[in-house]
């Protein structure tokens, strides 16, 4: 690799991510951390890879390898071990989405995490196909109204932290937009270390959310809030810490404002009983189980 793009910023203005998408503030938040390291980013068919444009321009100041959707972990095998092999210390990151991660490439994942590659995986999680239309995924959550789901989905989001977290990996946890110190925090903590690494990040969406743009940081400081989405780590799959508990804030204040919930199925009781029970498992783990 040439250094040609060293002063390059990760995400270049002008790319096509809507206004208010998590995936802007994210990558943003990515080039702050690994400045002057030079990444490698695979990405799999998702938004993430319409944002790198038509050849030969693109909107990604750091190499960016196109995969296809199933394998952008196999991918990030051969140029993690390449990099290695020439003696270079490029960190190798994944950067895809949940369809990429929790459903189509989740075969490729689970092997390049078995085999404990050297891989920074992200995950931005905005729980739908957004590239192709706002289909459902395994990450969209119970009651979201998608093009797949009209009257809502009636399943529950995957956990896919526990999944990674059972392959012992040396670090998983989940970031927020709306928790920038923690964000980074985790980055710089992933950035030190060696082996598969698993990041997932509550990406909103405004398009698939049937949001406002200018909502985004706010309806995930919510979702943290009520305990829909908890922030915590997990190290080699068995030492757990929580990062921010729920406040008390009430989970409607965060459906409302989001127009994919609107005419749903949802049942609030329901929802708000598993928010509980989910925060009664980890609460458990984290005791028992300290990092
Ligand atoms: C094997 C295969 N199936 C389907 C597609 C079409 N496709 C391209 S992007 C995409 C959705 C990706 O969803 P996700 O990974 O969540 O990323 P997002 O678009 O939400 O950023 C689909 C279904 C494809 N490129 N390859
Ligand atoms: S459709 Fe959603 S994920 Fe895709 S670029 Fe727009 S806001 Fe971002
Ligand atoms: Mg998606």
């Amino acid at each position: 690799m040439t250094s040609a793009l060293l002063d390059e910023p990760l995400l270049r203005p002008g790319n096509t991510n809507c206004a208010g998408c998590g995936m802007s503030i994210g990558l943003q938040w990515l080039d702050e951390v690994f400045a002057g390291q030079q990444p490698c980013l695979v990405i799999p068919a998702a938004c993430a890879i319409v944002t790198a444009g038509a050849f030969p321009t693109t909107s990604y100041g750091v190499p960016a390898i196109a995969s296809t959707f199933a394998s952008a972990p196999a991918f990030a095998t051969g140029v993690s071990v390449v990099t290695e092999l020439n003696g270079e210390t490029h960190p190798t990151i994944c950067w895809a989405g949940d369809g990429g991660t929790y459903d189509i490439g989740i075969a490729s994942l689970s092997a390049a995490a078995e085999r404990n590659e050297d891989i920074l995986y992200i995950c931005y999680d905005n729980e739908i196909y957004g590239n192709t239309g706002g289909q459902r995924s395994s990450a969209t959550p119970e009651g979201a109204v998608t093009s797949t789901t009209p009257r809502g989905k009636a399943e529950w989001k995957k956990d896919m932290v526990a999944i990674m977290a059972a392959h012992r990996i040396p670090y998983a946890a989940t970031l927020s937009v709306a928790h920038r110190e923690d964000f980074l925090r985790k980055l710089r903590v992933a950035r030190q270390m060696r082996g598969f690494r698993f990041l997932v990040m509550l990406s909103p969406c405004p398009i698939g959310w049937k949001s406002s743009s200018d909502e985004s940081i706010e309806l995930v400081d919510l979702a943290v809030r009520s305990g829909l989405f908890p922030l915590y780590e997990v190290f080699d799959g068995e030492r757990y810490t929580i990062n921010v508990r729920p406040d008390g804030t009430d989970l409607r204040e965060y459906l409302s404002r989001q127009r994919r919930y609107a005419g749903s199925s949802l049942n609030l009781d329901a929802a708000s009983e598993r928010i509980a029970r989910q925060w009664r498992i980890l609460e458990t783990l984290a005791e028992q189980f300290p990092a």
